[in-house]
Parts: C-alpha cells; sequence; structure tokens
C-alpha cells in the first residue's frame, strides 16, 4: 500500500502509468467532458472551491475528476464499491496530485475510513455515487453541513434514500439528482446496459448468438437494451414480463412474449433485468435444455435462485472466468455467469466511455450550477433537486455536436403555431 496522510492511499503508485494510458483512451471517448473542461479551465468558476466525492474510481470517473480539477476545484475522492476500484486508476490520479484514499478489496472499516479521509478537508460540495458520503456527514460529522453549498447524487438508489431523507426533514443541504437527466438514466440502461451485458456474455463464454434464443427477462429500460442489441447480432430474441404495457411493447418491438416456464425449455441464453427476486428457480432449471447460459443484469444478485441451483447440482466447476458450470442430477448442464451478479460490471467493464460521458457531464454541470447559484447569493432548501430540462437538452446538443450532427430548428412561425390553442385543426 502507498500512503501519503493528507494526500492519497493507494494499492501501488507504480501502476501509475497503466492507468495513465486508460484514463487518455477514456479521455478520447468522452468528447462532452472534455469539451466542458476546454471551456471551464479557461473561467475556473470551481476555484477556492472543495468538493469531496465518493464514486466509482475507474478511467471515466478519472475524466470528472481532473475536469472538476481543471475548473479550479480543490478535490478529495474515495471509491463508493469496495469492489469497482480500479488500483491503477487511483495511482495515475495520486500521480497527478489528486487527493485520493482507494483501493480494490477493501473492507468496510477501510471504506469508511476513507470517506472520512476526504471530509478532513471541510468540503464545500459533495458529489456521491449510493449517497454514502452524504450519510456520512449527516450520521457522524454534522457539523461540516454549514460549510457545504450543496451536493450531487448518481444513482437511482441513492436518490430514492435521499428522498426519503427530505420527506423526513432530515436533509441538511440541497442535493441535486443526476439519476433524473434524461441524458443519463435512459442512456445508461438501454445503450450502456444492452451492449455491456452482451459484451460480459461474450466475455465469459465467447458463444455465437446468431441464431441462438436469447431469453430477456423483464421489459425495462435495461432488458430493451440487451434485446435490441442481441436481437442485432441475429439471436432470436424471447421476452418474459409481468406487465402488460411492458409486454405490449416487446411484441411490438418484433419479439416474442410468453411466461417463463415456457421460455426455459426452449432457451439458449437466459438474461434477467428485472429488479425482483426469483425470476429464474428450480423448476426452471428442471427445464432447460442441455448447455443453457444463465446470467444477470438487474441491480441485484438474487433475480436467478442459485441456492436452488445448487441444490438441484451433483456437481460445480469453473470452466472460464465468471462462468461456473453445474452439473444437473440427470447429467445436463447449466452454465452461470458472474455468480449472478452484474454480468455487464463482473464480466465486462459497465457503460462504454461514451455513455459515462453524458452521465458525468450531468454531474459536472450540477456542482457547476450549486456554484453559480452560490455566487448569486440563490439559496436552494435542502431537498432532493431535479436537474433542469435545458441541461439536458445543453448537454445531448454538445454530444450531437461532437458526433458531426447538426439538427433543425424550430422558426418563431413554427413557434407560435405550436402555442396558439385558437388555430384549431
Ligand atoms: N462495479 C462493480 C461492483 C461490484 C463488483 C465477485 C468477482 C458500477 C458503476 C460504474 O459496481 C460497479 N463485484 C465484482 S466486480 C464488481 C464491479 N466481483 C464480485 O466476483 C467480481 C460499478 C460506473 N461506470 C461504468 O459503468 C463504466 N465506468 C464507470 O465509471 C462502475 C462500476
Amino acid at each position: 500500500m502507498d500512503f501519503k496522510p493528507g494526500k492519497y492511499k493507494v494499492k501501488n503508485l507504480s501502476l501509475a502509468s497503466e492507468g495513465r494510458k486508460k484514463i487518455e483512451w477514456a479521455e478520447s471517448r468522452m468528447p462532452v467532458l472534455m469539451a466542458l473542461r476546454e471551456k471551464y479551465s479557461r473561467t475556473k468558476p470551481l476555484k477556492g472551491y472543495k468538493i469531496a466525492g465518493c464514486l466509482h474510481v475507474t478511467k471515466e470517473t478519472a475524466v470528472l475528476i481532473e475536469t472538476l480539477h481543471a475548473a479550479g476545484a480543490q478535490v478529495a475522492w474515495s471509491g463508493c464499491n469496495p469492489l469497482s476500484t480500479q488500483d491503477e486508476i487511483a495511482a495515475a490520479l495520486a500521480k497527478n496530485g489528486i487527493e485520493i484514499y482507494a483501493w480494490h478489496g477493501q473492507n468496510v472499516k477501510e471504506f469508511y475510513w476513507s470517506i472520512e479521509q476526504t471530509l478532513k478537508m471541510k468540503p464545500n460540495l459533495t458529489l456521491d455515487d449510493g449517497a454514502d458520503l452524504i450519510f456520512t456527514v449527516h450520521n457522524k460529522y454534522p457539523h461540516l453541513a454549514k460549510n457545504i453549498i450543496g451536493g450531487t447524487e448518481e444513482t437511482t438508489t441513492g436518490v430514492h434514500r435521499l428522498r426519503a431523507m427530505s420527506a423526513a426533514k432530515k436533509l441538511l443541504y440541497p442535493v441535486i439528482a443526476v439519476n433524473d437527466a434524461e441524458t443519463k438514466w435512459d442512456f445508461d440502461n438501454v445503450y450502456g446496459t444492452g451492449q455491456s451485458s452482451i459484451d460480459g456474455i461474450l466475455r465469459a463464454t465467447s458463444v455465437l448468438l446468431a441464431g441462438k434464443n436469447f431469453v430477456v427477462a423483464g421489459y425495462g429500460h435495461c432488458g430493451k437494451g440487451c434485446a435490441m442489441r442481441a436481437s442485432g447480432m441475429g439471436a432470436n430474441v424471447i421476452v418474459t414480463e409481468v406487465k402488460p404495457t411492458a409486454a405490449l411493447k416487446a411484441t411490438l418491438d418484433g419479439f416474442v412474449v410468453m411466461p417463463m416456464d415456457e421460455a426455459a425449455k426452449m432457451g439458449d441464453i437466459f438474461i434477467t433485468a428485472t429488479g425482483v427476486k426469483d425470476v429464474i428457480v428450480d423448476r426452471h432449471f428442471k427445464l432447460m435444455k442441455d448447455g443453457a447460459i444463465v446470467c444477470n443484469t438487474g441491480h441485484y444478485d438474487c433475480e436467478i435462485n442459485i441456492p436452488q441451483l445448487s441444490k438441484l447440482s451433483k456437481k460445480k466447476r469453473t470452466v472460464r472466468p465468471n462462468n461456473e458450470e453445474y452439473t444437473l442430477k440427470d447429467g445436463r448442464k447449466v452454465y452461470l455467469l458472474a455468480q449472478g451478479r452484474l454480468v455487464n460490471l463482473a464480466a465486462a467493464e459497465g457503460h462504454p466511455s461514451e455513455v459515462m460521458d453524458m452521465s458525468f457531464a450531468n454531474q459536472f454541470m450540477s456542482q457547476i450550477r450549486l456554484v453559480d447559484l452560490h455566487k448569486k447569493e440563490v439559496t436552494l432548501p435542502p431537498q432532493v433537486i431535479d436537474i433542469p430540462e435545458s441541461q439536458d437538452q445543453e448537454i445531448a446538443q454538445i454530444k450531437l455536436k461532437t458526433m458531426g450532427y447538426k439538427i433543425d430548428k424550430l422558426s418563431k412561425e413554427q413557434i407560435k403555431y405550436m402555442n396558439d390553442y385558437s388555430a384549431g385543426t
């Protein structure tokens, strides 16, 4: 471990050059954040502001951190999941003078120790994924809240917990719900999860998707993304659902819909994306074809009932990284990927940088917005604050521009026509 109090604690500083190459690769795929860096490194609107951040230490997060830093902020960072920190990225950031406390495989004590180190700077802003940093301030260091003008939160779960806190009037400062930006959740869930889940399946199995029966459980945004991409690679997609409107959308999108009890007999590959438990259970394993592949991309690892699969099996062995072969008592084999955890994160690299570009541009713009309002002496209530529609459109517009696309503009007459209720048909 490399430790310099007040500066960093990371696994191994000598990994820095490997990490830097990965960060540079992400930079080349994150044009929105890089355009914002270019713009705000000139005016440095965050100068004099201290940001404590608690978010997965990945190559994409590094691009966000260095953009905040380039815009003038003093930054201190910790990871928000003990298993998601990439040590080479943490090393590259530490080497570049970013205050960071993060290493892969932290225990619970080390995890909170790291968060607490970032609070020693007495931050003016917090940036969270899962709200652990905000909770640490509220539960253990509430006196720090008086210096904090606001925070931002990345995920659905975090926003959900913060709304509950706000309803109970327990929130000490305003927090912007980055998750609820359309340029965040819609693109993350459909395009990010869609591609990275297929990526995880292929890395763990290297099977041909063309001609396979690919069963997607759940046709929410993630399920839709997986179905769309599997179909694009030539698989026959079958969707299972409990919600009539979602099932109807799946059929109109061209997919076959049926209950899991029927799909279980037909599927070659199964992916769960529902958010509920026990989607694939023992009666389904009993029906599956020999060689069936089963995985999950929903948030919880209980969508596939693994204890029941183990109980049905006489033998289990790892055949490839993130791929376990269960031999059932009648000799059939079922392959479980990434131990039923999120296959896109455990067996692949999560959302592609191009998708994180928009999520993190929302983080960056929200931090800028908090500082802007503070400078204008506008006080936000200590509640969960939404991203304005204009920020979503601005980020989408920059993304389009960096991709080389132009779009049309409404004329004054068109706007007038749209808003004129007297015009009739
Ligand atoms: N990563 C994660 C979490 C747990 C975990 C045992 C071996 C989420 C979003 C972003 O949660 C994240 N457990 C693992 S690997 C693993 C990875 N195990 C468990 O067996 C493996 C996580 C956001 N994100 C992207 O999606 C892309 N860049 C990003 O910053 C990152 C990580």
